[in-house]
């Protein structure tokens, strides 16, 4: 389905007085208000093809009706999501789990949504059917080079499926690890995976990059061979300058201090760019924002530092991907509240007083510092990220949009109630 422009603007319509006068509120106080609605208007968050479908845990799986059940549908579902928001513009596939049978046919479908393809993933934490070699025992970093060599032409075929997608990125996650202590060589399973990873790095077109992500634990609970953002870190300087270290929100240990990792990689130029969720203990499928909003701040604080400092382009300088799928809410709804989420931090660093932060930081004046942060996390910018949708023809409320064109019922009424999402 395709959301038409005039409905959307047929439910703007109800809410626009009153967005009106909230926005003027909110821009009063802002000194260059249009530089920050530009940017939050050129900046877009992909979306993976993995999290169309109602996720499960290991327990189990609750479909909710409507689930797309091709790449198309999920092509589909993205152009939906990115109707309502007009920021989320690409989509990033898994692959095997979603395979581009024909790249032509299947980018000339997402270009009718004005999507485009980013990174993609390639998958040896699975066994497929009709595979030689088990990854029980890990991929990359495995003992047998058979299976590493099995694991190395997988990711060299998922390079190729990116190319004809025009995709610029190969997004490598390992589960690679050990359960006990005593099962594994750290120094081998680390030299393994530099080697393996050597090959897929030759294989890679010029204008192309790696993105090496680091997870501390699960689905192995001893050690993981890219266990933290050091290991990722040495990988990707081996590697050379195509390899950046990929950050998943949730891969992280409680407590760690996401913001400073992030800002150190920016300024080593090593840090490729994000999967964005929120997690509460170990978990890393939860809405980006749902738990701890400040976090994303925080982080956002860094990013815009950063990247203003090394004059990056915030829209392109880095990748921006949702890696969040659970089991208890509308997948659409879920991505319209990651992406707004996500648009709320990075709008709120954005009027962040630099100027006087750098002061009060380089007097020391801790209390100022600490005001400075709060007065801009505590504003209440929706306003502003409703303002950019409407500039781009978006929803002032995405998923109030969502709910009153009632697409989730049109979806069902269109793929039916017992569809289960192809792929996780
Ligand atoms: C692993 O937890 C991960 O974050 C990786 O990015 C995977 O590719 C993705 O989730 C989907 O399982
Ligand atoms: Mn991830
Ligand atoms: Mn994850």
């Amino acid at each position: 389905m395709q959301v038409e422009n005039y409905k959307i603007d047929e439910v703007n319509n109800t809410g626009i007085s009153k967005h009106q006068r909230q926005f003027e509120s909110v821009a009063e106080d802002i000194a260059d208000v249009e530089a920050v609605l530009k940017k939050l208007s050129s900046f877009n968050i992909a979306i993976p093809s993995w999290a169309l479908g109602t996720g499960g845990t290991r327990f189990g799986r609750f479909s909710g009706g409507g689930e797309p059940r091709s790449l198309e549908e999920k092509i589909e579902d993205v152009g939906v999501i990115h109707a309502l928001n007009q920021s989320s513009n690409s989509i990033s596939l898994h692959i095997p789990w979603d395979i581009p049978e024909n790249a032509a046919a299947v980018k000339e479908l997402a270009a009718q949504y004005g999507l485009h393809f980013d990174a993609v993933n390639s998958n040896t934490f699975q066994d497929q059917s009709g595979q030689k070699h088990s990854y029980k025992f890990g991929s990359l970093h495995h003992t047998d080079k058979a299976v590493r060599k099995q694991a190395i032409e997988h990711n060299i075929e998922v390079i190729k499926y990116g190319i004809q997608l025009n995709s610029k990125a190969l997004s490598v996650w390992l589960s690679d690890g050990s359960n006990f202590p005593g099962q594994l060589n750290f120094r081998n399973a680390f030299q393994n995976t530099l080697e393996s990873l050597q090959e897929i790095y030759a294989a890679l077109p010029d204008d192309w990059k790696v993105w090496v992500e680091y997870k501390p634990y699960e689905p192995n609970f001893y050690s993981t061979t890219i266990g933290d953002w050091g290991q990722s870190y040495l990988l990707a300087s081996k590697l050379g300058p195509k390899a950046a270290t990929l950050v998943d929100l949730g891969h992280h240990l409680q407590g760690t201090n996401i913001e400073q990792i992030v800002s150190l990689l920016l300024m080593e130029n090593k840090l490729a760019g994000f999967h964005f969720n929120d997690s509460k203990y170990g978990d890393d499928d939860l809405t980006v924002g749902s738990i701890n909003p400040y976090q994303l701040f925080l982080i956002f604080n860094e990013l815009v530092e950063g990247m203003d400092a090394r004059g990056m382009d915030h829209a392109t300088g880095l990748g921006w991907m949702i890696d969040a799928s659970h089991n208890v809410k509308d997948p659409i709804e879920d991505l319209l509240q990651s992406v707004q989420a996500i648009k709320i931090a990075y709008a709120q660093a954005l009027i962040i007083d630099k100027t006087a932060l750098k002061a009060a930081q380089y007097n020391n004046d801790v209390a100022l510092a600490q005001e400075i942060l709060q007065q801009a996390y505590r504003t209440d910018v929706r306003p502003l990220v409703a303002e950019a949708s409407l500039s781009n023809g978006g929803a002032l409320d995405p998923v109030g949009a969502y709910r009153k064109l009632k697409i989730r019922e049109h979806l069902i009424s269109e793929r039916g109630l017992k569809t289960v999402a192809t792929g996780l």
